[in-house]
């Protein structure tokens, strides 16, 4: 068993149904069970490509992080994933576009990964605030007060709970 944690965010349709739909199919992988969810947080849509974070054009997104316990291997892992992200009916127009639901894989135990489809840990869970809040609000021994300090500029606001 693998401890791994998992960021959900969306920003079109009924956003915060996608995710607490997202955290039921999670659930229900096989050899997988969710152990926490965060709360729900309302965040200003941010393009993180250029090494920094710049604000980018859009609504607002609804983000979260989810722990798992899973035995499922890495890829599969992201295939699974991915499958509930297709189920949500995303689209991939382009890079960064508005998204019903998108689940990023950014932890895997103590795993280092560099394939060509999977970077973990995430590549730039460390430039978001709508990753780190959420992230340290269920696992604050994985994310220190420098790291958040980074951050701090960006706006996310907790709405509430995400899961019962
Ligand atoms: N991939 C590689 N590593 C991973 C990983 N650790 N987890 C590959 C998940 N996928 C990983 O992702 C593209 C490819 O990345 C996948 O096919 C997989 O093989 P994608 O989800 O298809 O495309 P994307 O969402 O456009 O790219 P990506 O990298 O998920 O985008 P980002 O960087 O996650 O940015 N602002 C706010 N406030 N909240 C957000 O949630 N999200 C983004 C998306 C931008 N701004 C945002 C938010
Ligand atoms: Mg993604």
């Amino acid at each position: 068993m693998v401890r791994a944690y998992v960021a959900l965010g969306a920003n079109l349709g009924d956003a915060a149904v996608a995710l607490r739909h997202a955290v039921q199919a999670i659930n229900s992988l096989p050899w997988t069970r969710v152990l926490q969810s965060s709360s729900l947080y309302k965040t200003a849509p941010l393009d993180t490509d250029a090494g920094g974070a710049a604000a980018a054009p859009g609504d607002d997104y609804l983000n979260a992080v989810v722990e798992i316990e899973t035995s499922l291997s890495a890829p599969d892992l992201l295939d699974q994933l991915q499958h509930i992200e297709q189920q949500a009916g995303r689209e991939r127009p382009y890079r960064n576009a508005p998204r019903t639901l998108d689940l990023d894989l950014l932890l895997y135990g103590s795993g280092h990964i560099a394939s060509a489809r999977l970077t973990v840990p995430h590549p730039r869970m460390a430039l978001r605030a709508f990753v780190l809040v959420p992230l340290a609000e269920i696992a604050p021994g994985l994310v220190n007060a420098a790291q958040l300090a980074v951050v701090a500029q960006q706006r996310i606001e907790r709405l509430g709970r995400l899961a019962d």
